[in-house]
């Protein structure tokens, strides 16, 4: 019986050949076997890809130990969230990533006036007026280095903040070769949403363009550049000596994130505004609910929200649309 594999499948299947990263590897094998129509026809092909997952499963299990057991060497596919969201900041060698974590978050990553400073990434969380997001700064991707954890790293991240470097001429050449590097590895960059159907292996990730070392020089024009290329994308002129600008990143993350801070408060009680219940916009009072507890919703009853565009306490049920910054009384 012919296998009657999609045409995506033999061009993966190149791809995982030639692919030398085992998480990586892994990663391809796993869609691959996905990808394979499950009938008797393909009964060996899947076993075969089975077999190579867990055999690769194995060599992975190996290294990670032997790297524990020599030098503690810390896997850095993986970096836990923390926070309302985390934000990978990716760009060419020198454009100004780790000085932004530097400015915007406790963390103290190496700031150098030399290319291919930063070595590996390294977590810090942002403030924003009251909640906190997660920003990740990384080693730089040009044409001469792409770290392999990169692409698991950038895969689950919920945005990427894409650095440009103004003052210099050709920053929007070395962001086209990250753009390409990504797209090797199936990332798109893009607003949200699903990719074009002849990409449809890729995934899009939420991005933010910053050009960054603005507000010095001819920087003018670059900034032009970026917004013609991104025409969709959030675009910020930030520079770490301005204030003003990195108060618009810390907003265009919450913008781009596309959440809402929702506070509780318990009957009687003045609300404490801090520690907000993050809702997705467009949430309602039974997601506020759920997202304290499952046996809450159940419980629920009605509840009171404040907040512009209501009446003070108004009265509400489960399918009230609640928006950014109202305040909820739950009654069970
Ligand atoms: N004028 C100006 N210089 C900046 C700004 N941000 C960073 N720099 C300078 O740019 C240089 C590179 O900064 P880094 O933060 O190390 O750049 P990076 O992107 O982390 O570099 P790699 O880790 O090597 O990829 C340093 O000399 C910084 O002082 C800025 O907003 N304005
Ligand atoms: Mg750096």
């Amino acid at each position: 019986m012919p296998a009657n594999l999609p045409p995506q499948y033999y061009e993966l299947e190149r791809e995982f050949r030639a692919e030398r990263d085992t998480r990586e590897k892994l990663r391809m094998a796993e869609e691959l076997l996905a990808m394979m129509p499950k009938h008797k026809g393909t009964d060996k092909l899947q076993a075969d890809m089975k077999a190579k997952i867990s055999k690769l499963k194995k060599d992975l299990e190996q290294k990670d130990h032997q790297h524990g057991a020599a030098a503690h060497v810390p896997a850095h596919d993986h970096i836990d969230k923390e926070g309302a969201g985390q934000v990978i900041l990716i760009g060419p060698p020198n454009c100004g990533k780790s000085s932004l974590v530097d400015v915007l978050t406790k963390a103290k990553p190496l700031v150098a006036d030399y290319p291919y400073s930063t070595r590996e990434p390294l977590a810090g969380m942002m403030v924003f007026e009251t909640i906190q997001f997660q920003l990740i700064d990384t080693p730089p991707i040009s044409s001469e280095l792409y770290e392999p954890y990169m692409t698991n790293l950038i895969r689950a991240a919920d945005i990427v903040a894409l650095v440009c470097d103004l003052s210099d001429p050709q920053g929007t050449d070395a962001l086209m070769v990250v753009i390409e590097k990504l797209r090797e590895k199936r990332i798109l960059l893009g607003a949200a949403g699903d990719p074009p159907a002849e990409e449809h292996r890729h995934i899009v990730k939420k991005t933010m363009v910053l050009g960054h070392k603005a507000f010095e020089g001819d920087f003018e024009p670059i900034l032009a550049r970026l917004r013609t290329l991104f025409p969709s994308l959030t675009i910020l002129a930030t520079s770490i000596l301005d204030d003003q600008s990195l108060d618009a990143f810390r907003r265009g993350v919450f913008e781009v994130m596309n959440i809402m801070r929702v506070y509780t408060k318990h009957i009687g009680e003045e609300p404490k505004l801090v520690d907000p219940v993050i809702l997705r916009r467009g949430g309602t009072v039974a997601d506020a609910a759920l997202a304290i507890h499952k046996e809450f919703l159940a419980k629920l009853k009605f509840a009171k929200v404040w907040g512009p565009g209501k009446f003070d306490g108004q009265r509400v049920q489960h399918d009230f649309e609640l928006t950014d910054g109202d305040v909820i009384e739950f009654h069970i």
